[in-house]
């Protein structure tokens, strides 16, 4: 087990297309494992292989509340085969630190993904877990949820982002 470094923005892997999973071998299991421990010691909801340098579509998730069982998704190559509604909720990101923002999302998607041993699956989303999975497939596509501000939101944002860059220095 290992915690993994995670990319900030700009770091050129978060905006590259992520490569479809073709291998699932010991490899692959370990970087999932290591992703859920990175993922839970950040601490987040959700991180995606291009946060810590890997570009291979592959997602860690867990939704659940802090008094529930962890409820683990691992996600191989999932994508958004349906889609409902919209919601309007605040967005958080490990690679954009210290910065929040609303962002219009599907109310509810239909996900489907493979596990680890190769098996097809379809999950419905709701809530928190649907906002999850579209902020972690997004990342396997190289956008960011910055990407859906406006261009006056964006803009205000670069300049947000340039002090908490230098807060974040300081504390290193
Ligand atoms: O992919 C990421 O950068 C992780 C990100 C995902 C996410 C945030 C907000 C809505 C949907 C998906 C995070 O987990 S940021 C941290 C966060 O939201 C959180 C941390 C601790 C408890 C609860 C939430
Ligand atoms: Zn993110």
């Amino acid at each position: 087990m290992a915690l993994l470094r995670i990319r900030h923005y700009p770091d050129p892997v978060l905006k590259k297309v992520a490569a479809q999973v073709t291998e699932f071998d010991d490899s692959l299991h370990q970087l999932a494992h290591d992703m859920a421990e990175t993922m839970y010691a950040a601490p987040g909801v959700g991180l995606a292989a291009p946060q810590v340098g890997i570009s291979k579509r592959l997602t860690v998730i867990d939704c659940s509340a802090r008094d529930e069982d962890a409820q683990l998704l691992v996600m191989v190559n999932p994508e958004v085969i349906d889609q409902e509604g919209e919601c309007f909720e605040e967005e958080g990101c490990l690679s954009v630190p210290e910065y929040y923002a609303k962002v219009s999302r599907s109310a509810t998607v239909k996900v489907r993904f493979q596990d680890l041993d190769e098996k097809t699956h379809v999950i419905e989303a709701q809530g928190l877990t649907s906002v999850a999975c579209q902020h972690e497939i997004d990342h396997l596509d190289g956008i960011l949820f910055v990407d859906h501000l406006s261009p006056l939101k964006r803009s205000i944002f670069r300049k947000k982002w340039k002090k908490i860059q230098e807060h974040l220095t300081e504390q290193m």
